[in-house]
């Protein structure tokens, strides 16, 4: 068996909580003897490290930021140029043609760590688009690996993708892993769109994507949640306090970082046009949305957090009565187990991106109900997860008449049907669950 190497932006801490990523990884990781590599902090030197934990189940190699590569690096051409245009929002990308530079960069810097660590035989996984470059990087030092690539967020469209200061360049970095994998399938489309676009040809072979005489392997490998331990959480939760005493109303929950992709000043429009159109709701249910900040450094994000506040204030000040607040409006991370209990309570999950990559968040809704008595998910169309959960209320979240209507008819929806749209997606949520995905994609990328 080779030995998986894993590259991702953030490195998973010894002792933080095991997130999806880590469970995923940590088998194949653990018996091949392999290795995460990640950045880890900010120094004025930039340096890399190979540390091993007492204990963890695999070693970890990490590399700093200097101050600047975070600005330009992190902040700048990942998180306010490809971020922006890969979720549709080319408007609000920054381009700094410095930043660009600094991408490039940091990205050969970390291929030259990777290049000291790869042996012949293992296997690389790099996670996200903080890496675009890495394979080409590692190419041109002559590591013939097979190179695994997985984007988490949407791969754009042709017109977006031209929104980058660098479109072809993209494609031309892509074409140099030795198995790219999405989402979704609108994701794949996208790439072949984005290819016949830019070269002008018509003949985009079917399953044969070629770019720059390299062919791409690009296929969808949907992300999934360790469903089984999130529905124990859930379970457990019931013993919580802080879930138990939430009472009053029945409960709708939101749960998403504070990004503008996640929707939420629209969440908002359709929960204010819900109440002004169905009277006979008011003081029936109670919207919590929990969301933490991201990202604080970028004008953007503080922007949509003035505009949520604004809006939350303004339903609240117009509808509240002395015995009920429509929306509850809590800004900052909470305990996972708290979080699952409060799924399990919520009889409306509302999940509402513009865009989205996947969306945990629907699938963690999903595992976290009763069977016997499972609240309902309102899904967009536009999160990757719409694909594989079309038992889900989907809805197109910038019309808020429909996605009113769908609150109407999830707080109506009669126990069998509830039942039966949970059944369907508890099944794909448990049977494609993160395990399933590292499986998939490690296979095929093992077969390449
Ligand atoms: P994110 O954009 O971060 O991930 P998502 O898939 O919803 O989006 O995952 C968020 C995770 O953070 C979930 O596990 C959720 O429970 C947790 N979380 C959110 N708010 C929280 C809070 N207030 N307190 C505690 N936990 C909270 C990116 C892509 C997605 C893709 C994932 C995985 O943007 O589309 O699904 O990667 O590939």
């Amino acid at each position: 068996m080779s030995r998986l190497i894993v590259l991702s932006n953030r490195l998973p801490l010894g002792d933080a909580p095991s997130g999806g990523l880590v469970v995923a990884l940590e088998d194949a990781l653990a018996s091949s003897g392999g290795l995460w590599i990640g950045h880890h902090g900010i120094a004025e030197d930039p340096c890399t490290r190979l540390t091993s934990h007492d204990g963890a189940s695999f070693d970890r190699a990490t590399f700093t930021l200097t101050e600047s590569e975070h600005e330009g690096y992190y902040l700048g051409y990942a998180n306010s140029v490809l971020w922006p245009i890969c979720h549709g929002r080319a408007d609000l990308s920054q381009i700094e043609h410095g930043d660009l530079e600094t991408y490039r960069a940091v990205n050969a810097r970390v291929a030259g760590l990777v290049a000291e660590i790869l042996q012949p035989d293992d296997i690389l996984w790099v996670q996200d688009y903080h890496f675009f470059p890495i394979a080409t990087e590692l190419r041109a030092r002559g590591v013939r690996n097979r190179i695994g690539f997985f984007l988490h967020i949407p791969f754009p469209s042709p017109q977006d993708l031209q929104a980058l200061p660098n479109a072809e360049e993209v494609l031309s970095w892509l074409a140099d892993f030795s198995l790219i994998g999405f989402q979704a399938n609108r994701d794949v489309f996208n790439l072949r769109d984005c290819i016949r676009h830019i070269t002008e040809l018509d003949e985009a072979m079917e399953g044969v994507i070629e770019f720059g005489g390299k062919s791409l392997n690009a296929a969808a490998f949907p992300i999934g949640i360790d469903a089984k331990a999130f529905a124990e959480e859930a379970k457990a939760a019931r013993k919580s306090d802080r879930v138990r005493t939430l009472t009053g109303a029945d409960l709708m929950i939101g749960v998403d970082r504070l990004d503008y992709s996640k929707g939420l000043p629209q969440r908002f429009r359709a929960f204010q046009q819900l109440l002004e159109t169905h009277e006979d709701l008011h003081e029936q249910i109670a919207f919590l949305q929990i969301a933490p900040p991201t990202r604080e450094e970028v004008q953007a994000y503080q922007d949509i957090r003035e505009e949520t506040e604004h809006l939350a204030g303004r339903i609240n000040g117009r509808f509240a009565t002395l015995n009920w607040t429509p929306i509850r409006y809590i800004h900052r991370a909470v305990p996972r187990e708290i979080l699952a209990g409060l799924f399990r309570q919520a009889r409306i999950g509302l999940v509402t991106p513009l865009n989205d990559g996947m969306n945990l968040v629907a699938k963690e809704y999903v595992a976290a109900q009763r069977r016997n008595n499972p609240g309902v998910l309102i899904l967009s169309r536009f999160a990757g997860a719409a694909e594989q959960m079309d038992a889900a209320l989907l809805i197109n979240p910038h019309d808020p008449y429909e996605t009113a209507e769908a609150i109407a008819t999830a707080f109506r929806m009669p126990l069998e049907e509830r039942q039966d749209r949970h059944e369907a997606l508890l099944r794909e949520v448990t049977e494609k669950d993160v395990r399933w995905w590292s499986d998939a994609f490690l296979k095929q990328l093992a077969a390449a």
